[in-house]
């Protein structure tokens, strides 16, 4: 519906490449809406959590390693299919496999740093919001434009 939300991080190599900026605008160019935002260096058990479908992938100790090397930038965006279409901007998880005009696939090369997450569900989203946000964290607010005559 008109209020899907969704979780986005810049990951640590996105925060030190500088590419919050760029990452936010293709959002909010998109027109998605941001209601929630904030940086931190993730402790392990909530990387732990975030990734708990992987624990028994063998990238998973060095996924863990970099998601936890540096500051991440988390963030709650809002608005029809987001989930779906976010996952279409971000590009494939592979960045050899994500095309130009995705983020992954303007901004990486390898798997291992590909700058950003994505929810890939419904029900990944909503798990993985309230992973990451408090209720109190989230700010609703009017958007007083296109989303507003969807019909
Ligand atoms: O959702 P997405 O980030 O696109 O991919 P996942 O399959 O959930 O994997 C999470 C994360 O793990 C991925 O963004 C990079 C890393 N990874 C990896 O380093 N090597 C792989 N073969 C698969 C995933
Ligand atoms: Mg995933």
């Amino acid at each position: 519906g008109l209020s899907e939300r969704t979780l986005i991080a810049v990951k640590p190599d996105g925060v030190q490449r500088r590419l919050v900026g760029q990452i936010i605008q293709r959002f909010e160019k998109r027109g998605f809406k941001l209601v929630g935002l904030k940086m931190l260096k993730a402790p392990e058990e909530l990387l732990s959590q975030h990734y708990h479908d992987l624990s028994k992938k063998p990238f998973y100790p060095s996924l863990l390693r970099y998601m936890g090397s540096g500051p991440l930038v988390v963030m709650v965006w809002e608005g029809y299919n987001v989930v779906s279409t976010s996952r279409k901007m971000v590009g494939d998880t592979n960045p050899a496999e994500a095309p130009p005009g995705s983020i992954r696939g303007d901004f990486s090369i390898h798997i291992s740093r590909n700058v950003v997450h994505a929810s890939d569900s419904l029900d990944g989203a909503q798990r993985e919001i309230q992973l990451w946000f408090n209720c109190k964290e989230l700010t609703d607010w009017d958007c007083h434009d296109q989303s507003s005559t969807f019909h």
